[in-house]
């Protein structure tokens, strides 16, 4: 199975999440932000991520892929799904994306490896968001609406291992969010957030995001 990807992008890190916990092998294409063609050719369309499958059959959904690399094998993402979870994680997608979208072109990412790609999403991303440097500058204002956020996720997780006690989509839901969220310098999560953060990031494998 091949995952076109972007490194930052918390919907592909739902699917080499689920692929991680069944130590299930994934083929990851990170794909320039500018190489509209690499999704376009295979789909018809811009959009990330995008699984193809080992018959050739692409996915566009994530929570589709979720579904079918859980499929495989013994399942693990057995625990109960709670609303207050799905909840927490549109408040929480209501406030990150001003905080991360302007960092993520300082992070050095493999999807801006060229000045073509980065300005590129730059171009993208200030089609719908206000100037980055006036968005990063409002930082402390976005991580004091994100805080009472993040304490009333903090109540709810069960577990460091599965925000419900024993994992399931609400993991694949938060833990990507969570993720992104941490690119922030100055963020400092509720206790039970960072060690669900710390916990799991250890249990996927993969290393965190850069910091700024
Ligand atoms: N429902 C789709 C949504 C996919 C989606 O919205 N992807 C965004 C990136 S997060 C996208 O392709 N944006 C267009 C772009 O990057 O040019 C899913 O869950 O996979």
């Amino acid at each position: 199975m091949k995952l076109l990807m972007f490194e930052h992008c918390s919907l592909c890190f739902r699917v080499r999440m689920i692929a991680a916990l069944k130590d299930i092998p994934l083929d990851e294409q990170v794909v320039l932000d500018d190489d509209s063609e690499a999704m376009i050719s295979l789909v018809g369309k811009r959009v990330i991520p995008i699984l193809v499958r080992d018959d050739g059959t692409p996915m566009l959904e994530s929570m589709d892929m979720v579904d079918y690399i859980e499929a495989m094998g013994a399942p693990v993402l057995t625990g109960p799904q709670k609303p207050e979870i799905a909840d927490l994680c549109e408040r929480i997608l209501k406030i990150t994306p001003y905080l991360t979208m302007p960092r993520y072109p300082l992070l050095g990412l493999p999807e801006m490896a060229t000045i073509a790609a980065h300005d590129h999403y730059l171009v993208r991303k200030l089609k719908v968001y206000e100037d980055f440097v006036a968005l990063r500058a409002r930082t402390r204002e976005f991580i004091g609406a994100l805080m009472p956020v993040l304490e009333d996720l903090d109540e709810q997780i069960i577990s460091a291992n599965a925000v419900n006690g024993a994992l399931s989509k609400d993991d694949i839901r938060l833990l990507p969010l969570l993720r992104s969220a941490a690119v922030v310098h100055g963020l400092a999560f509720p206790a039970k957030v960072d060690a669900y953060i710390k916990t799991m990031m250890a249990r996927t494998g993969f290393k965190p995001l850069p910091v700024i």
